[in-house]
């Protein structure tokens, strides 16, 4: 049994409760509203946080109450995905509502090209007041908001340095409070009240590596997470997922990644990123710097008596993983506790949709794995919970990517979704409507190798059902996966007597939507 370290108020469910009756006390009159009031959109974003890890989703980790409080106040989606599961390529599909090669961010080296059509600007045009707070990541200016304060880069945790409107500007304190804090004075102070608005908050959190806020850095210190059932997988039949370089046995640095940074520099790794993870702190006040350190000298103490080797040292390395992983999520899930209560105490909650989500899924150590990048469930699929007012409440199974979240916000607008876009509005699902001729199947493609973590460039189609995958570039290898019999994608099928059928239907699925898309590139690629 898993037991959960439930120190303090963090998972006050009561709250939780009366928050949700009383907004459904307001709900008539907030219907007659929402049809004068254009709908506002709250856009919550998180940098690689896994379904695994949103009790919404999967509650063996971690409880997050006000995450799931959008879920049971709205739609939760079980079907999302992302269209190329690495950060500045999420965000450009998201962005424009096109898939990467048409969007021109193929991988986290590109720079966008922010003289392009995104839904942002369209908003800006239609009356919107737009503002986008937070990891922005996509190298060039943010274009279409009225507002912009975004972390340089990929940001840092402690005292992050932000750029405002172009200005370089000093902040104070933990990054996921400190972007909640400007979001709820953009919302309060900055915005022009006679527009609607629509404002993307984007976390850091919990991107590597994992550093909590000092408040939350012993929840989990008592508790033992269980291995997944793959965490040694050998990879057999999918070359692949053998060559990369993320994994937490071999590619997981302990003084980087799991901060055992030791005042007697005895500690040494080869990974490269030791000397990363020696001035990791440096960024923090001394206040900070005492508190991180009495959490974690004395856990590098034991790591030293113990002098782990093997299985013993992989499996303590996932457990730290896990703790750290865990302490920044309890900080994000409160962080969207504050902006719900802020919403529903200026009274917007019933003309806003909230969105929550993440720019891909991640690996909680299945296949002995942290990162992302592979068309594999874990990454390829995203958490999404919306709530609409007056929308649907409950499971929405449709297939869903991150390109029609552009085209959803603008039909919520009133907006003519442009025809070059991808994406599709998924607004009628969130307003509880049957669509009849919604996807069957989804496209994925991964671009950025060779690079850091060395996943090789793939694409590939997911029906309900199967998953057909072509690795290329120095490889070329093809995966087929039955979702159904082997949900955890360990025995590759490509090949396999008795799939001729099932392949040649996936790869005409492949071409059409190839097609559909215009990714000439890949469609080249093919080779059958
Ligand atoms: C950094 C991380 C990688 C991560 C990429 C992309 N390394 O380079 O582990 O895969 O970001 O992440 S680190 O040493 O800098 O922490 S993304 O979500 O921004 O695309
Ligand atoms: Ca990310």
């Amino acid at each position: 049994m898993v037991e959960f370290s439930r120190k303090g108020l963090l998972f006050s469910l009561s709250a939780v409760t009366v928050a949700a009756a009383s907004c459904n006390g307001k709900k008539t009159a907030a219907g007659k509203n929402a049809e004068k009031k254009p709908m506002n959109i709250v856009y919550i974003m998180s940098d690689d946080h896994s379904y695994q890890t949103i009790s919404a989703y999967d509650d063996r980790f971690i409880e997050t109450p006000n995450i799931d409080r959008i879920a049971r106040e709205g739609a939760r989606f079980t079907n999302s995905f992302v269209a190329n599961s690495i950060s500045g390529p999420s965000r450009a599909c998201m962005l424009t509502g096109k898939h990467s090669h048409a969007n021109g961010f193929t991988d986290n080296s590109a720079v966008f090209d922010g003289g392009q059509q995104t839904f942002p600007k369209l908003l800006q045009k239609a009356g919107y007041q737009t503002a986008v707070i937070g990891k922005w990541h996509l190298t060039s200016a943010p274009t279409g908001f009225d507002y912009s304060e975004i972390l340089i880069g990929q940001g840092i945790y402690y005292n992050a340095p932000f750029v405002r409107n172009g200005e370089k500007i000093a902040s104070q304190g933990y990054v996921t409070n400190v972007i909640t804090d400007k979001a709820i004075d953009w919302l309060e102070n900055g915005r022009d009240k006679s527009k609607p608005f629509c404002l993307l908050l984007h976390h850091k959190a919990p991107h590597r590596t994992w550093m909590p806020d000092t408040c939350d850095l012993d929840l989990f210190d008592d508790v033992t997470f269980p291995l997944p059932a793959n965490f040694y997988d050998d990879y057999e039949g999918r070359v692949a997922a053998a060559e990369q370089e993320m994994s937490i046995a071999k590619d997981m640095d302990v003084v980087y990644d799991l901060k055992m940074a030791d005042k007697e520099n005895e500690i040494h790794t080869t990974t490269g990123l030791e000397e990363y993870g020696r001035t990791m702190r440096n960024s923090m006040s001394p206040g900070q710097k005492a508190a991180w350190d009495r959490h974690y000298d004395p856990i590098i103490q034991k790591f030293k008596e113990n002098n782990l080797s093997g299985k013993a040292l992989a499996e303590w390395k996932y457990q730290r993983y896990m703790c750290d992983y865990l302490g920044v999520i309890a900080s994000v899930d409160r962080n969207v506790g504050r902006v719900l209560d802020y919403l529903e105490e200026a009274g917007l909650l019933e003309n806003t949709m909230v969105v929550y989500t993440s720019d891909q899924g991640f690996y909680m150590g299945e296949h002995g794995w942290f990162d992302k990048r592979f068309m594999y469930e874990e990454s390829f699929r995203t958490p999404l919970l919306v709530r609409l007012p007056g929308g649907k409440r409950g499971d929405i199974d449709a297939f869903v990517q991150n390109i029609d979240y552009g085209p959803t916000i603008l039909d919520l607008a009133g907006v003519d979704v442009p025809e070059d876009m991808h994406g599709v509005s998924f607004l009628p699902l969130l307003r509880g409507e049957e669509v009849d001729d919604w996807r069957a199947s989804l496209y994925y493609h991964f671009y950025e190798y060779p690079a850091e973590h060395a996943v090789k460039r793939h694409y590939g189609v997911r029906t309900d059902r199967y998953k057909l995958i072509h690795f290329y570039n120095d490889i070329d290898t093809w995966e087929l996966y039955d979702l159904q019999t082997d949900p955890s994608e360990m025995r590759n099928l490509y090949g396999r007597p008795g799939y001729e059928q099932v392949t040649k239907e996936l790869q005409a699925e492949l071409v059409r939507l190839q097609t559909q898309y215009r990714d000439t590139l890949a469609l080249r690629l093919n080779g059958f």
